[in-house]
């Protein structure tokens, strides 16, 4: 039962845990943990904001509502158990279908290193004719010395899947052209703006126009310089080779219009921890995978 009330009985952890109703409109679980907050939505088992010492260090779209066919723009969004179009047939929605329901609360906990909840959802049958495999996901958010997101996988089935998955992080940045992404030097990437062309990166990332880019091979400490903020975020991967940056740019903002304003762009990046491109899991039934991201404030 998805009551509130009930939730609240079960899940709350005095000082660390408290599920509440969101003013954008659905359930959501407040993370608590020394001066770091973090707040989790159902729907999608997305986390939606994570501040340090007051400072948001995630961007959220002002105009985000949580009870809407459309996926929340911002955060965390989850996207599985595809990565970008559907392989086979681009009219299948984007990123998956998981994004655009309510995710089911499954566990909390608080200790002393940090708090921590667990959302789950799994495949229905209506999904069959989406994704014809049988498989459940659980997101794990732990927030404690930074914020580690966890996104577990089994495959219920009898016959084995080939998944691709990421961690759609939106990233709140003081000026997109005072930041720079390091720790992919060196690696090629699929370049989607030039039909997925297949290029090297020479030195770290800078943004001028927009980027949408799929990094190939383990990234060796990835960091988010945020200039205008004076602060760095690494971003630890585990699980997963290949990183998607992305930015949409100017036109690309007003084509999409939830980002809340045509300069929405300049104020935030994506940085995703994913299993995309030529990085493809094939799950074997019974077997898990997980794919996880660790963030660390550094000032
Ligand atoms: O991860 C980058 C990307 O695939 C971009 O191409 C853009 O489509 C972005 O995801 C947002 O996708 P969404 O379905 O949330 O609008």
């Amino acid at each position: 039962m998805s009551d509130p009330a009930h939730l609240r009985d079960r899940f709350d952890r005095p000082g660390a845990v408290r599920v509440e109703i969101s003013p954008l409109g659905g359930t959501v679980v407040r993370l608590t943990f020394g001066d770091a907050m973090a707040l989790v939505a159902l729907r999608g088992g997305q986390v939606l904001q994570w501040l340090e010492s007051g400072q948001g260090l995630l961007w959220l779209s002002p105009v985000a509502r949580l009870k809407t066919a459309k996926s929340i723009r911002g955060g965390i969004p989850v996207c599985w158990p595809w990565f970008g179009d559907h392989l086979d047939d681009p009219g299948k929605p984007a990123h998956g279908f998981v994004r655009h329901r309510d995710w089911a609360l499954e566990a909390t906990e608080a200790g002393p290193d940090g708090v921590c909840v667990t959302l789950a959802t799994a495949t229905t049958a209506r999904d069959q004719e989406l994704w014809p495999h049988v498989a459940s996901a659980r997101v794990t958010v732990t927030l404690g010395a930074g914020l580690t997101v966890a996104l577990q996988t089994v495959n219920q089935g009898r016959a084995p899947f080939p998944l691709t998955q990421a961690l759609h992080t939106y990233f709140r940045v003081a000026d997109i052209a005072r930041v720079s992404v390091w720790g992919l030097e060196g690696l090629d990437y699929l370049d989607k703006l030039d039909a997925f062309a297949r290029k090297r990166q020479a030195g770290p990332i800078g943004f001028g126009a927009e980027v949408d880019r799929i990094y190939l091979g383990a990234p060796q400490g990835l960091v988010l310089h945020d200039s205008g903020n004076e602060r760095r975020i690494a971003i630890a991967a585990h699980g997963s080779l290949s990183t998607v940056v992305w930015n949409p740019w100017s036109e690309k903002t007003i084509r999409l219009g939830d980002m809340g304003s045509p300069e929405a762009f300049r104020q935030m990046v994506c940085i995703e921890t994913a299993n995309a491109g030529d990085d493809i899991v094939t799950l074997a039934p019974g077997a898990s995978h997980v794919l996880r991201a660790a963030y660390r404030v550094a000032r």
